[in-house]
């Protein structure tokens, strides 16, 4: 969730950005470690924020003055009156909700108009691929036990990913500008969509009722007339923009280890959330981007199920819940909490590259004694500081803690490195020390201006 100040147009005199370079922001944990403020904050300096993964699975509150945006698709920078928003083709877009928020957009005043950039290349989310979603969870439930599911947002994503993979029961943005194509994409994935799901409620023992050919159609042909004005081939906008000087902010959705390849599989989501993404999901090859700002809460979070080898199950991981104010924004479930996972860390921090860190939320640990932090696993009786692949090794983790000292101290009104109590300059310290990278940019609190920068 990002909170900004009344004064949207306020300027920062430092922070990463200062001999602008083009720069990801990626999530290091399983989501909703602040990126929202964090791209906020660093969007005023760039030209562009561009999204590269996921759709509706991700999302924050922005608010500006007594004015609150629940965004999920669109960028943030939408906010800033001079800035390009571009949804690439990593993104899966449920159009239903992209078109709520840009009219919710417009109906507070905000234009939405050619600085929204859609590529062509993106693939749909359709309301089959969200019924989808939940019959698979429900049917997983009732076979195997309510641990067995994902435990997903239920937005369609894993569908809407699966046939972009599958390709023969897949739509793109391309097709819903073209009538003919689309007809006859439809006709042929609802054959088979509708002998799938079915089966599926058929298992799950529920009623099931035909998604319509004509209904889907004539609604998506209705899409892409809404959508056309803003289409186009992003990875050409976006390297050109680069060419002629430029500077682009991408956006991670959800996070590294959530993401399908380099995540804590099948406990993850669809996409690539981890910074190479930004490139597929672009077009916007490699060398032309040099900085990753990894965001990494000051502890630990997740929703959903999973492995999650800090977990606190006591009330020391109920007052972070409450002090830290730990709900979903996409489904506002409470998040697990636990102690930060510097293995994990240390393996999100290279897979994703990240140059800097921002170190979100340190003010929530104020008040809870003695702080840990996890710096190695107990697996089947060996220490490791290896993250493993095999979701039934992390799940017999066991986490190996250091202890530090705690602080009590309000650290709201902290603005430089040195206003904060030393207790908790070594618990920055310590993190930098064992992940290798440094820590550029500490936040305090929800507000932009409660925020150190160490540069
Ligand atoms: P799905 O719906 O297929 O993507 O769900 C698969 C798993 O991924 C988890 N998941 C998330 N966990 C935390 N935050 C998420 N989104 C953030 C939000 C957005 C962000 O604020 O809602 O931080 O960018 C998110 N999205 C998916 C989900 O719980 C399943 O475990
Ligand atoms: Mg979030």
């Amino acid at each position: 969730m990002t909170i900004v100040s009344e004064d949207n147009a306020q300027t920062h005199e430092a922070g990463p950005g200062q001999a602008l370079e083009n720069c990801i922001v990626v999530g290091l944990q399983w989501g909703d470690e602040g990126k929202g403020k964090v791209v906020d904050m660093l969007a005023e300096r760039y030209d562009a924020v561009v999204r590269y993964n996921g759709g509706a699975n991700a999302g924050h509150s922005v608010v500006v003055g007594d004015k609150r945006y629940a965004l999920h698709l669109i960028p943030s920078g939408i906010l800033y009156a001079d800035k390009l928003n571009v949804l690439g083709n990593g993104v899966v877009i449920d159009v239903d909700q992209l078109i709520k928020e840009i009219d919710g957009l417009i109906d507070q005043g905000i234009a939405v108009g050619t600085n929204l950039r859609i590529s062509d290349r993106a693939h749909i989310v359709m309301p089959y691929h969200k019924a989808q979603d939940g019959l698979v969870e429900r049917a997983i439930a009732k076979g195997s036990g309510e641990g067995a599911a994902i435990g997903t947002t239920g937005r369609g994503i894993g569908p809407c990913y699966a046939d972009k993979a599958t390709r023969s029961t897949a739509i793109r943005v391309c097709d819903l500008l073209n009538p003919d194509v689309l007809r006859q994409k439809l006709t042929q994935t609802l054959k088979i969509k509708n002998t799938v799901l079915r089966a599926l409620a058929e298992h799950a023992g529920e009623s099931f009722e035909d998604f319509d050919t004509e209904e889907l159609f004539a609604r998506a042909v209705k899409h892409g007339k809404r959508l056309a004005p803003h289409v186009s081939d992003t990875s050409e906008l976006l390297n050109d923009a680069i060419t002629s000087g430029k500077h682009l902010l991408f956006e991670g959705a959800n996070a590294t280890l959530l993401d399908i390849d380099h995540g804590t599989y099948p406990y993850v989501t669809s996409s690539n959330c981890s910074s190479p993404g930004a490139h597929t999901g672009t077009g916007v090859p490699g060398h032309r981007v040099s900085k990753v700002v990894g965001i990494v809460k000051a502890y630990q979070t997740r929703v959903g199920g999973g492995p999650m080898p800090t977990e606190l199950h006591d009330a020391q991981g109920d007052r972070i819940r409450e002090q830290g104010r730990e709900y979903g924004t996409t489904t506002g479930r409470p998040r697990r909490c636990g102690w930060l996972d510097l293995v994990a860390l240390r393996y999100t921090t290279r897979v994703s590259g990240a140059t800097d860190i921002a170190l979100m939320l340190l003010d929530v640990l104020s008040g809870l004694g003695d702080l840990k932090l996890c710096t190695a696993y107990e697996i089947d009786g060996e220490t490791t500081g290896r993250f493993p692949a095999d979701v039934t090794k992390l799940e017999a983790a066991r986490p190996v803690f250091e202890t530090l000292p705690g602080f009590d101290e309000d650290l709201t009104g902290c603005r430089a490195v040195e206003d904060l109590p030393e207790a908790a300059q070594a618990y920055v310290h310590r993190i930098e020390e064992v992940v290798g990278v440094p820590v550029s940019i500490i936040s305090v609190g929800p507000a932009r201006d409660q925020t150190i920068w160490r540069e």
